[in-house]
């Protein structure tokens, strides 16, 4: 409303002076533009949602033909809600986050991608900072997200897709096509309650499929918060901790390698637990970094901030290895 005051005055002030009309014109513009990107982020999210949906089969198709005709299906016999196929619509161009940085340079935000020519495309946040052309897979910033969730809820991500201040996960399934292709690097930005930032990365980060519980593969790391995904320096804890070659556990999935009991449950998370981990992105949301409780649940990386201290914010973003060569390594946040 305060917006259509302001116009209003606008258009009285346009006939009295010529310069105030100018300025008014350019704000005018500029929330137009705005409404417009409001719109299309709109647009984009519909789209994904209806993708869910029909994912989890709550809504069934009708094939144009017989919308023409009218004609109720005969071999439906259960009435079931339907939503228009928004096939075609929108033309996904690009398999992940690295195509279309390459082929347009946008900004960061959602986009949606398809990385395989049959599955149908969804919405990721593509980081276009950072040496761009990362595909983010997770996110923590403020704690609005639950991340204590089961095992679907990990397969096929969960959290919200609209703003830049959004926490999400962006599902096992996706994440696993996102990676099947090619050798891609995994950068982990890292940040604490003060402000510091440091980071993780990981050559050839590889993620299975359902059948084989989302085990997780990786090479070489590099950087600067220490390899807690191994497990850390010395043997002990590798053998107890090192995520390399796990599988997935949720709290009703218990895939780890801890005979008496579920790290998932214990650690309030999904994760690739070993016996149980000394890196857990996924666990509770501790204001304030360092925390009190029975098992070590908060979100941890251990090498570069132990056990007992929960991380501000997360981001882990995947591209391919061969982006990195041609324009270098990456290393770094750069706010
Ligand atoms: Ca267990």
């Amino acid at each position: 409303m305060p917006q259509l005051v302001f116009i209003l005055i606008c258009h009285a002030l346009t006939l009295l002076q010529a310069s105030a009309g100018e300025e008014c014109q350019s704000y005018e513009m500029s929330k137009l533009k705005e409404e417009i990107r409001m719109l299309n982020n709109k647009l984009l999210i519909g789209e994904w949602k209806v993708m869910h949906l029909r994912t989890h089969r709550k809504f069934r198709l009708v094939p144009n033909l017989e919308l023409q005709e009218n004609k109720p299906s005969e071999n439906n016999t259960e009435p079931s809600p339907t939503l228009p196929s928004t096939g075609g619509s929108l033309l996904v161009h690009d398999k992940d986050c690295s195509e279309l940085y390459d082929r347009l340079k946008p900004v960061s935000g959602f986009y949606r991608i398809k990385p395989k020519p049959l599955l149908e495309p969804f919405l990721v946040y593509c980081d276009m900072d950072d040496g761009g052309a990362w595909t983010v897979i997770q996110k923590r910033i403020n704690g609005k997200v639950d991340f204590d969730r089961k095992w679907e809820d990990y397969k096929n991500g969960f959290g919200n897709f609209q703003s830049s201040k959004d926490e999400f996960w962006l599902g096992n399934d996706h994440i696993h096509v996102l990676l099947s292709d090619g050798d891609s690097v995994m950068k982990i930005d890292l940040t604490d309650w003060k402000g510091g930032k440091s980071y993780a990365m990981y050559d050839n980060f590889k993620v299975s499929d359902e059948k084989d519980k989302y085990r997780l593969y990786y090479g070489m790391y590099s950087g600067q918060a220490g390899d807690a995904l191994s497990g850390g320096a010395n043997m002990v804890e590798q053998w107890s901790a090192s995520h390399n070659g796990m599988q997935f556990s949720t709290r009703d999935q218990d895939h780890d390698r801890y005979l008496q009991g579920s790290c998932a449950a214990e650690n309030k998370g999904g994760w690739w637990y070993n016996r149980c981990h000394a890196a857990n992105l996924n666990g509770r949301f501790y204001r304030g970094g360092e925390y009190k409780a029975k098992y070590d649940n908060g979100i941890v990386w251990s090498t570069w901030k132990g056990l007992w201290y929960s991380l501000r914010h997360t981001v882990m973003k995947v591209r391919p290895s061969s982006h990195m060569d041609s324009v270098g390594s990456g290393g770094g946040p750069t706010e």
